[in-house]
């Protein structure tokens, strides 16, 4: 078992880790009041040649950061967890309102700081952003 786990561990460094082909474009974190949650929009451009799947995501200004997607259902606005976005290779997926969010629980926040988070890739890799705080209408 122990020369297994050292396998695995000696292979990873040969293969290419997600965060290194992916750029984040057009972050920022929608705020309304502490007691309501934030959502964090941001585009992801994957560079790399292989399609990279985001697993998660975390922040010290939230309690909780999850991978929600809002839908519009027979006129109700919905919102639910998504295990996983995957970034097709050479693609980018948009996190925007409407559509894919970082909902942001129990915000410590404020409009004008910069709130950084850790996105997590399903080959544990990592990789910092940094989002602008704005209020409900978004960028000025
Ligand atoms: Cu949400």
């Amino acid at each position: 078992m122990i020369r297994i786990i050292a396998t695995i561990f000696i292979a990873l460094p040969s293969l290419a880790a997600a965060e290194q082909n992916i750029t984040v474009e057009k972050p920022w974190m929608r705020y309304l009041l502490p007691s309501v949650p934030a959502a964090g929009y941001l585009t992801l451009q994957n560079n790399g040649g292989a399609d990279v799947v985001l697993t998660g995501a975390s922040s010290p200004a939230c309690g909780m950061l999850m991978l929600h997607k809002s839908q519009d259902s027979s006129g109700m606005a919905m919102m639910m967890d998504v295990p996983s976005v995957t970034i097709p290779a050479h693609g980018s997926i948009t996190f925007a309102p409407g559509g894919y969010h970082l909902m942001c629980m129990q915000p410590t926040m404020k409009i004008g700081e910069i709130v950084n988070i850790t996105l997590l890739f399903q080959d544990g890799s990592k990789l910092p952003a940094a989002l602008p705080v704005y209020g409900p209408q978004g960028s000025p």
